[in-house]
């Protein structure tokens, strides 16, 4: 009989949802029912991810818009937050690569509407109003919100999103390839602006893999710089000439691979290094030219070793660099949309995400796998 009595009560529900919705448009969220959709979570213990049924997201709030998600790319970040990296945050919706369509907006929403299609990032949110959200940083607010992070990120087939920090994703712009744009792209290309290169120079990017891939081609395709691309892996180092470089260095291989770059190169002038290993950064500052810049991006949970006299003598510039702001994405949109750049990626059922954070781990993906989750 309870059985039965919670059967009509969720029948009744559901009658009252959808008269809800035909009758009254400005109602966000049709009381008891509770719809679910995939999502993509950090599992219980913290060391992995797992695929779960996932209370939708309804009640969209002032300034926030409701995304139906059509693509997200796995980024090696996903994996750092899926291992309690940063810290553990079990049951967390993953995801900062994710690509949508805007299916309704909160009170207050003048930068969205209906229709859109956005961008869920890594930078999900900054306060506006401190001394980095005024001063073009604000990548470095220190009340920042990380999709995927300390907010539920994209790896849903909704998600929420602070409207005025949803960058649009323009026209001509592949979904999918915008995707692996919203992070790796842009983190690259803000990468190599902080790096201050100039045209005809060389740049070194170490690890080919979803961002060094794309850090290569804004080297080559926007910035005009020659490139020496460096892996440990002859398949990332394939794809890696594909996506232009004009020398490659297997580090695995080639026993002095500061030495080599060197010799071909005269040393680099500037270095990206987006490895997950402490090994790829001595490297960079070993064979940054006097004068040059190593940007840090990868995420290793190590120390690089930093020499005091050739960072003074040389007069080296080591940087740390995280993802882009809003108007950094926006370029490098651009950038995607003009076809100068384009995204290596393959997409995936959303249903293989385990295995696929388990290829990530072990080197074995090209450029991007992103989650569909149009289907
Ligand atoms: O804003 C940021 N700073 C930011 C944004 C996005 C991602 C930082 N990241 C970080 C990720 O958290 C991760 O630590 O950048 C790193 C790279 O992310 P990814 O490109 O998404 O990971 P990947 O596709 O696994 O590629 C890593 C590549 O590094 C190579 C691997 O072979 C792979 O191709 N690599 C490794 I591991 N060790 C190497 C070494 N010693 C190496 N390449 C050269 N030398
Ligand atoms: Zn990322």
């Amino acid at each position: 009989v309870l059985i039965e009595l919670l059967n009509l009560y969720r029948e009744f529900c559901k009658l009252r949802n959808s008269l809800c919705k035909r009758y009254n448009e400005g109602v966000k969220s049709c009381h008891m029912e509770v719809i679910k959709m995939r999502a993509v979570v950090v599992n219980q213990a913290s060391t992995g991810v797992e695929v779960v049924d996932h209370e939708k997201p309804s009640v969209v709030g002032h300034g926030q818009a409701l995304v139906k998600v059509e693509y997200c790319g796995v980024c090696h970040t996903d994996l750092h937050v899926a291992h309690g990296d940063f810290g553990q945050v079990p049951g967390r919706i993953l995801g900062h690569e994710g690509i949508g369509i805007v299916e309704e907006v909160g009170e207050g929403v003048e930068t969205l509407k209906k229709g859109d299609r956005v961008s869920i990032a890594w930078f999900f949110e900054g306060c506006g109003h401190c001394e980095y959200c005024t001063t073009g940083r604000e990548t470095l607010c220190r009340s920042v919100k990380n999709a995927g992070y300390s907010v539920d990120g994209g790896m849903s087939d909704y998600a929420l999103v602070t409207a005025d920090y949803a960058v649009k994703v323009p026209e001509g712009l592949n979904p999918a390839q915008a995707s692996s744009i919203t992070c790796a792209g842009v983190t690259t290309y803000k990468a190599i602006k902080e790096a201050k290169v100039e045209p005809g120079q060389w740049v070194a990017i170490y690890g080919a893999g979803g961002l060094g891939n794309l850090a290569i081609q804004y080297a080559k395709k926007v910035f005009n710089t020659r490139v020496v691309a460096v892996d440990i892996n002859q398949d990332k180092l394939y794809l890696a000439k594909e996506s232009g470089a004009d020398l490659v260095v297997n580090g695995k291989e080639v026993e002095d691979v500061a030495g080599y770059i060197q010799e071909k190169t005269g040393g680099t002038h500037s270095a990206v290094v987006t490895a997950v290993s402490k090994v790829a950064f001595n490297q960079a500052v070993d064979r940054v030219r006097a004068g040059g810049t190593v940007v840090a991006v990868g995420l290793p949970s190590e120390y690089m070793e930093l020499s005091i006299v050739k960072t003074v003598l040389d007069g080296i510039r080591v940087v740390g660099s995280l993802v882009g702001t809003r108007k950094d994405l926006e370029e490098a949109f651009d950038f995607g949309a003009q076809g100068l750049v384009v995204p290596v990626v393959e997409t995936v059922p959303v249903d293989t995400a385990v295995k696929v954070f388990d290829q990530m781990e072990k080197g074995k993906i090209q450029g991007r796998k992103v989650l569909d989750f149009t289907k």
